[in-house]
């Protein structure tokens, strides 16, 4: 029968359907949980914070070109992030498009920015697509904390949609995590904040990850503010250094890092190629990252100072970190 607002209310609707739409809007997998589940208790607040009438959650992948994640020339990754990430946003609100001629609304989740920096430095997102990926049968997270797709693996860009109906069928999460407990992507780690039988490392990850974004720019605005001469800014920013954070603000953020995706070899496109020939990923894939000249950033006296000072090809630059002057 074909479904229209007018034969719908109280029904549930058929999730074949709803996935069809999704994927002919061009995602690349798409996976469906309910509100009322029990494993989403600590996440239901944020979801009805951001649309009270949430009923059905829609958990959605888009896939990234993996050979411009895994680049060494950084700003092609950049881009690919942007890139992948307009992309699963405009897919979402086509989406919603054509949920709404069945009935059904909604709201279309951000990807990842702009989140509620008003919150700061609390916790900014309302909706964890990690979350909703794993209850959503789409993957299960790996030792680097990312969502492993069982085909695609890491390079996957994830969001959500949130809708006001109830699907006849909901998924659950995968019994088989595609990690493939290889620990590569703790060995490219630059920071540490991977470390296996430790919990993911979030301030380590971002004190060096977002030195370009909010977290490096409070300590920017704070450099320029105290600095007494040019000499004492440059001491805190090198130009080299302020001209990263002059591309970040006019051509959207960069990431310094994310080097635990560009290496994992999960998921089937991935792990075939990478059991075929493991020496070549690693020469190619991984030593380009984990050998690449440049600075990591870290905070004085943590395990990151340690980690970051163990590779002769990293220069440890010593910063604030997240947190300078708790709001009031
Ligand atoms: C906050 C955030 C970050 C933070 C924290 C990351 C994190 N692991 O939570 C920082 C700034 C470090 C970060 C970095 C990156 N991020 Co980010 N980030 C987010 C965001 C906004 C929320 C993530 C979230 O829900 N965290 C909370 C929970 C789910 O995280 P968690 O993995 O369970 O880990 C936390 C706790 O559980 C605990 N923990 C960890 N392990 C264990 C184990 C046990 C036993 C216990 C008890 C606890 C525990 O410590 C962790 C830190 O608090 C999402 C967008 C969104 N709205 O969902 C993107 C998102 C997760 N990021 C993403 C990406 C790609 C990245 C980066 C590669 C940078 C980039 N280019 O975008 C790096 C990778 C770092 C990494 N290995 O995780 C993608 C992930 C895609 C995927 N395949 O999974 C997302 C989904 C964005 C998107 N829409 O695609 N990110
Ligand atoms: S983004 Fe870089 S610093 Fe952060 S966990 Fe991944 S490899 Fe480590
Ligand atoms: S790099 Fe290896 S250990 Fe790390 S998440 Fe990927 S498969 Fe698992």
């Amino acid at each position: 029968m074909k479904i229209s607002k007018n034969n719908r209310p109280g029904k549930p609707y058929p999730s074949k359907v709803i996935k069809e739409i999704c994927i002919k809007a061009g995602a690349d997998d798409a996976g469906l949980v309910e509100i009322d589940r029990n494993s989403l208790k600590g996440e239901r607040d944020g979801i009805l914070m951001v649309y009270p009438r949430t009923r059905s959650i829609i958990s959605l992948v888009k896939v990234h070109n993996r050979e411009n994640i895994q680049s060494p020339a950084r700003y092609l990754a950049n881009e690919e992030y942007h890139h992948t990430g307009d992309k699963i946003s405009s897919i979402s609100r086509e989406i919603l498009h054509r949920l709404n001629e069945l009935g059904l609304r909604g709201v279309a989740v951000n990807k990842s920015w702009p989140m509620d920096l008003g919150r700061w430095p609390g916790k900014i997102w309302d909706v964890s697509h990690k979350i909703m990926a794993v209850e959503a049968g789409l993957g299960q997270m790996g030792l680097n904390r990312l969502v492993l797709h069982p085909k695609y693996g890491s390079f996957i860009a994830l969001t959500s949609i949130l809708v006001d109906g109830d699907m006849d069928v909901y998924d659950q999460p995968l019994k088989e995590n595609p990690c493939l407990n290889c620990n590569l992507c703790e060995a490219v780690c630059p920071t540490g904040a991977i470390t296996k039988g430790q919990n993911f490392d979030l301030m380590t990850c971002s004190t060096h990850t977002y030195r370009d974004n909010m977290v490096g720019f409070l300590n920017w605005v704070e450099s320029m503010v105290t600095a007494q001469n040019m000499e004492e800014y440059r001491s805190h920013f090198t130009d080299r250094e302020t001209a990263f954070m002059w591309q970040s603000l006019m051509y959207r953020m960069s990431y310094r890092c994310s080097y635990c995706m560009a290496v994992c070899p999960a998921g089937e496109e991935n792990k075939t190629d990478y059991l075929k020939n493991k020496k070549d990923h690693v020469e190619k894939v991984l030593k380009p990252l984990r050998d690449r000249r440049e600075p990591v950033y870290v905070m004085a006296g943590s395990r990151a100072e340690g980690k970051a000072k163990s590779n002769p090809n990293k220069e440890v630059r010593i910063v604030p970190g997240i947190i300078r002057t708790p709001p009031k």
